[in-house]
């Protein structure tokens, strides 16, 4: 069996938003890996640039003229090397020359023609025989903020985490129950409801923070009661969308508030003590570790979670972890461009007692690849929407992954929250 890469198919796909990405072939003797990016509309401005300058066709010449004579000949299970590699082709931190969504591409595709070539499935290439957990997905119910507009609520995304669940199928079905009952009652008490939906397949009416905060709760604590364990609620903030660096506010334009950084600290925490929050995302800016670190002293079991903050950046994971700011970080490998340093992450941040959760995109394609990665890489839990194509493609592997590993299957263990 031969693992040396032969050739690379680079090419234009369309995501979930009908919005050109690319998808990347890394072809061997025995094997074929394919991966395709995914795309943010809220994204961090510490992550490294998705495209070259002129955008995907740039990148896609790149890729010829450039990354194809440097990686044929290397073998894909050295995925160390070939990560290395294109960060040194690049000659940039930040992929500012071949774009960290074409290195993420490369990258993923290259792991998966490996497991291909070694006739295992990628979470079992990448986690040996120890990978067999399975993740609890927190999944997107109400979208806001940027991701739905106006008259939505401010907040970016309403979750549900199914903190008990025995298996990830039933988890998953629970989060489907919830989000179709959320959805009836959306109908039944909202004028002008049309059943819209956002990106990640989640409802979009005109709500504020409070009430689909009061809603999502109700309808987890009926469906907790419905499956026999507990489903909880989550936020993801997205407080750089909200922060105005000038009037230095917080500024929640349907709730008509502005709330400077100790008005918002406190705005959270009461929220998380009132709706029991077991998750609670991007609650301040991305430059702000001193108030997260604030909140985390102050709450004891939810999880605070950095994505913006930390970008998947072991570099930024290490400040957060000295200045104790946050106790879980969001995984999304095309934030730093090649799996190499995302595993990197995943690594410091379970050194740290940070929970990895690894996470898609707003944009997305139909690629399973972060359903392996969860168990591979043993990370507790998914963050995924629970309808809509790109999703679903995710947590249906999950279902395949919990069938493959038959008796061996466990969910995963998270800390104590509620
Ligand atoms: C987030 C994500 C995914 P985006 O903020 O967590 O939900 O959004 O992909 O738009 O950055
Ligand atoms: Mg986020």
């Amino acid at each position: 069996m031969s693992t040396v890469i032969d050739d690379i198919v680079a090419r234009k796909i369309f995501d979930s938003r009908g919005n050109e990405t690319i998808e990347v072939d890394v072809i061997t003797p025995s094997s074929l890996g394919r991966a395709s990016a995914p795309s943010g509309a809220s994204r961090g401005k510490n992550e490294v640039s998705p495209y070259p300058r002129r955008g995907i066709d740039e990148a896609l010449k790149k890729i010829e003229n450039i990354v194809v004579p440097e990686l044929l000949g290397m073998n894909v299970d050295m995925q160390e090397e070939i990560d290395e590699a294109l960060v040194e082709i690049d000659g940039t931190e930040n992929f500012i020359n071949i774009g960290g969504n074409t290195a993420f591409a490369l990258s993923l595709a290259v792991a998966e023609a490996a497991a291909n070539a070694y006739g295992l499935p990628l979470f079992q290439y990448l986690g040996g025989q120890l990978a067999y957990e399975l993740p609890y997905p927190l999944g997107n119910v109400i979208s806001g903020g940027k991701h739905a507009g106006d008259k939505t609520p401010d907040i970016q995304e309403f979750l549900v985490l199914p903190i008990a669940a025995r298996s990830f199928q039933e988890a998953a079905k629970a989060n489907t129950l919830v989000h179709k009952e959320v959805g009836k009652r959306l109908k039944q008490a909202t004028k002008d409801f049309s059943g819209g939906r956002s990106d990640e397949g989640a409802w979009i009416a005109k709500l504020g923070d409070y009430e689909a905060l009061e809603l999502i709760s109700s309808v987890c604590e009926e469906v907790s009661e419905e499956m026999g364990f507990e489903c909880r609620v989550g936020l993801d903030i997205a407080a750089s969308t909200l922060w105005n660096p000038k009037t230095k506010r917080y500024i929640y334009s349907r709730s008509n508030k502005k709330l400077d950084s100790g008005e918002q600290l406190e705005y959270i925490f009461q929220l998380i003590k009132q709706f029991r929050l077991v998750y609670v995302e991007d609650p301040f800016h991305e430059e702000d570790f001193k108030n997260f670190a604030e909140l985390t002293r102050k709450t004891e079991k939810c999880l605070i979670c950095g994505d913006d903050l930390f970008v998947t950046n072991e570099k930024r994971l290490k400040h957060g972890m000295k200045t104790e700011a946050g106790n879980a970080i969001i995984i999304k490998v095309n934030q730093v461009g090649t799996l190499a340093r995302a595993m990197r992450t995943v690594r410091l941040a379970k050194k740290g007692g940070y929970v990895p959760i690894i996470s898609h995109r707003s944009g997305d394609t139909v690629d399973w690849h972060i359903a392996h990665l969860a168990v591979g890489l043993n990370c507790p839990i998914i963050k995924t929407g629970i309808v809509e194509g790109a999703r679903i493609a995710k947590i249906n592997e999950l279902i395949r992954i919990e069938e493959l590993l038959g008796n061996r299957a466990q969910m995963s263990s998270l800390p104590r929250l509620g």
